[in-house]
């Protein structure tokens, strides 16, 4: 029996309906019937869907309607995908992992016409990629062997890239993580949208006010060849770490449509604000969040040992930094979509910009109150 999920989907507000997708599923040349395709996942920016198929070997496949809207060469995205997943591969296959331990790389699937996309009648961009089977991740950390995972997921990632020389990859998203450039479009913003003065949104004006002129830090530093760029992920959230389901090990890192060059600072500082705030980022208490400095030790000695290798003195010494300012620099972005009218990140409820903003200038409140026991953990784990 075919089963769908009732309801609409917003793909490009044209009303389809999850059914409507088995076509576009099929490009992809499933090797079994669709029996289920639903939502997956809680992305901001892309529409991502698992199909279930009824077949003898894989069950599942990851299907995502890609937002041209931010990824204007959705066909970079691809070639940077194919690179880094090939070197990855590479690399995979001469390593020696930890006793008991696997690694998996998500794979492109191709078309009928051996093609890594494919374009539907509306110009929508849809491409296929394998589903890590047996694996689950979490919008939020559980605890503090999830922490450690999530940090050695991320050293996998970093070390297997500490190789692949940047300028082989394209600039899909420019500006990504470039702080004076959010506070630029910040600044546009501002002079042409009014915002409502409710307390929150005073509260946040003050706060990006406060801490503008550091906020150029890691590019300063960048600028000053005191750091320098390399592949990173861009994305490593807490929940695009798949997890194996039984042993909660961590086994791959998903979503890599920002893979591309930049400082491992920002996927450092993404991590962590990610991974230390129990509440999560879609929390609505945003009056207690908080972040943890025993998740943050856990996760940067799950980290350290895989990525140390190659970091140096002055990576070190902008750790602590990265932390503060990707936390700040996300809740920048989502107050700046917040006042433009919600056209960045997806929304889901009024106010979502502006709830997710205050959470993580909270966070990075908490961050800043600690900045001391942070910088003894960098300081201890070296
Ligand atoms: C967006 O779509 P998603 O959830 O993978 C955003 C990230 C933010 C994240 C916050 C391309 O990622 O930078 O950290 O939301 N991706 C892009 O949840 O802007
Ligand atoms: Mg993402």
């Amino acid at each position: 029996m075919i089963e769908y999920q009732s309801g609409r989907i917003d793909l490009n507000s044209r009303g389809k309906t999850l059914g409507d997708l088995i076509p576009v599923a099929e490009q992809f040349k499933p090797q079994g019937e669709v029996i289920d395709i639903r939502e997956f996942g809680n992305g901001n920016i892309n529409n991502t869907f698992l199909v279930t198929l009824n077949a003898k070997g894989e069950k599942h496949f990851i299907l995502q309607r890609i937002n041209t809207r931010v990824f204007r060469q959705p066909e970079l995205l691809m070639h940077n995908m194919r690179i880094s997943t090939e070197h990855v591969r590479f690399r995979l296959e001469r390593a020696r992992l930890g006793a008991g331990r696997r690694w998996e790389v998500p794979r492109v699937l191709l078309t009928q016409d051996s093609l890594d996309h494919w374009a539907d009648s509306d110009g929508s961009f849809w491409r296929a990629i394998s589903f890590i089977e047996g694996s689950q991740s979490f919008d939020a950390i559980r605890d503090l062997y999830h922490a450690g995972e999530v940090g050695y997921a991320l050293g996998m990632f970093h070390n297997f890239l500490s190789d692949l020389p940047p300028d082989r990859l394209a600039d899909t998203l420019e500006g990504f993580h470039i702080a004076p450039r959010y506070l630029r479009l910040y600044d546009e913003v501002l002079a042409k949208y009014r915002a409502s003065k409710s307390p929150e949104v005073n509260y946040c004006l003050q706060f990006i006010s406060e801490r503008r002129a550091w906020a150029h830090v890691l590019e300063d530093a960048r600028a000053q060849g005191r750091l320098l760029l390399r592949t990173i992920h861009g994305d490593p959230k807490v929940n695009n770490i798949m997890l194996d389901s039984v042993t909660g090990q961590a086994i791959s890192i998903v979503d890599l449509d920002t893979v591309k060059p930049g400082l491992v600072h920002y996927d450092i500082g993404d991590c962590l604000r990610s991974c230390c705030n129990p509440l999560g980022e879609e929390t609505e208490q945003w009056e207690t969040v908080y972040f943890d400095s025993d998740l943050c030790r856990a996760v940067l000695e799950g980290y350290l040992p895989m990525a140390g290798g190659f970091l140096t003195e002055n990576d070190f010494y902008y750790i602590y930094d990265s932390i503060r300012l990707i936390a700040f620099e996300l809740g920048l972005r989502f107050f700046t979509d917040h006042l433009k009218g919600d056209v960045y990140f997806t929304v889901r409820r009024p106010e979502h910009n502006l709830a997710r903003a205050l959470v993580q200038f909270k966070l990075t409140e908490s961050i800043e109150s600690q900045a001391k026991e942070i910088l003894t953990i960098i300081r201890d784990i070296r």
